[in-house]
């Protein structure tokens, strides 16, 4: 092992070990309480420690447990019921359809509302751009200039795509429809939050979103995850994809690995000189994988139609070679048993050294139950006083 990996895993070892001493953080100081991966799980620790910082999970390690059978996990009406097989296909593939949802006139006024309108006007969430080292920055080995150029670009979009379900009852409504919400109680279970939306366009000529998996995100920094469900390892989000343009293989459709939500698979960072490997951690190639053995499914869809997928397979899209756009929304749902971002978080907003942005506004973020009823009261409700 190279003496920087050796050094990496040493520091690695005494910031884990602080991390589970919760008892003594009141006597530590504020940055190195900062830095303590307080939500890592032993697998994430063993991991990067064995390989000196070379494999590192940028979300919690959990595997993804089947359900004891594949009945449905609620009674929904008749024409929008899954059988068993379609469940037992979405619990082998981590995804489901395309289903039918809007048409031909309702998607075009969707696509123009978001696009011409939506996106182009204030958003309630403002954040800032973030620079200087964070946690994320040394344990993915990154060099924080080339992060703060190209995070700017991604960042720029975010205020006013993300969660606008929140400020605009149209889509609000389209997230709300029995067409999703139904399917999903059958996989999720009855009770269920929408709690996160946002909007995906893949730009003429450009490459498609890269591949990536997801789970409770340990996205601040990669200390804690922002998610904490019940049972991790079960079935506890989904994910619909709306395309507002027919999507295909060329202009960018979603492409699934089927089978690859069996559990998180962890990003390769380079470690081995002293120089720092600027590359995203979101390019093909960087999560450790075996790509090359794998089965891609590339998914076409017609504008209006919609997938189900838990954030858990590793997914991404084509790239685009058309001269128009190929954008979709999506959104998440948990189940009622997810306790989502902490007091803190929503009261002081989100600081993320990962995505290099920081003072996230949070306060205005509410969970919505759209189907169901919560028996657990975990998280903020959409109708509830701040
Ligand atoms: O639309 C895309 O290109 C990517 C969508 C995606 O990653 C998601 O919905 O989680």
């Amino acid at each position: 092992m190279h003496h920087s990996q050796l050094l990496f895993s040493t520091k690695l070892a005494v910031l884990y070990g602080l991390g589970k001493l919760p008892w003594l953080h009141p006597w530590l100081p504020h940055e190195l309480t900062g830095s303590l991966p307080v939500g890592w799980n032993f697998e994430m620790f063993w991991r990067a420690f064995a390989t000196g910082g070379t494999r590192i999970y940028d979300d919690l390690y959990c595997e993804m447990e089947r359900p004891a059978s594949y009945l449905p996990q609620a009674q929904v009406e008749p024409e929008l019921q899954l059988g068993e097989q379609q469940i037992e296909s979405f619990f082998t593939n981590g995804y489901l359809g395309p289903f039918d949802l809007l048409d031909e006139d309702e998607v075009e006024g969707m696509r123009a509302h978001l696009v011409d309108d939506l996106i182009r006007s204030e958003s309630p969430w403002t954040y800032e751009l973030h620079s200087g080292r964070g946690f994320a920055d040394w344990l993915l080995n990154r060099d924080p200039a080339e992060i703060a150029r190209t995070s700017k670009k991604v960042v720029e979009g975010y205020g006013r795509t993300i969660n606008r379900h929140l400020d605009d009852p149209p889509l609000l409504e389209l997230f709300s429809r029995p067409e999703i919400t139904r399917r999903c109680a059958q996989l999720l279970g009855p009770d269920i939050l929408l709690v996160r939306s946002n909007f995906f366009e893949v730009a003429p000529h450009s490459p498609g979103t890269s591949f990536h998996q997801a789970s409770t995100w340990l996205f601040d920094d990669m200390r804690d995850s922002t998610a904490k469900p019940a049972n991790p390892n079960a079935l506890w989000q989904l994910t619909c994809w709306i395309a507002l343009t027919d999507a295909n293989e060329d202009n960018g459709c979603l492409v699934m690995l089927p089978g690859s939500h069996d559990r998180m698979y962890p990003l390769v960072i380079e470690r081995r000189t002293h120089g720092v490997d600027s590359r995203s951690p979101y390019k093909q190639g960087s999560i450790d994988f075996p790509f090359d053995r794998a089965r891609r499914e590339a998914i076409p869809v017609k504008a209006g139609q919609f997938l189900l997928f838990t954030e858990r397979v590793i997914h991404g899209s084509l790239p685009n070679r058309t001269d128009r756009s190929r954008w979709a929304v999506n959104c998440r749902y948990a189940r009622t048993d997810t306790r989502l971002f902490s007091e803190r978080t929503l009261r002081e907003g989100v600081v993320s050294t990962y995505g290099a942005y920081k003072n996230v506004s949070m306060h205005k973020w509410r969970a919505v139950l759209v189907h169901g009823t919560d028996r657990f009261g975990y998280n903020k409700l959409e109708d509830e006083e701040s």
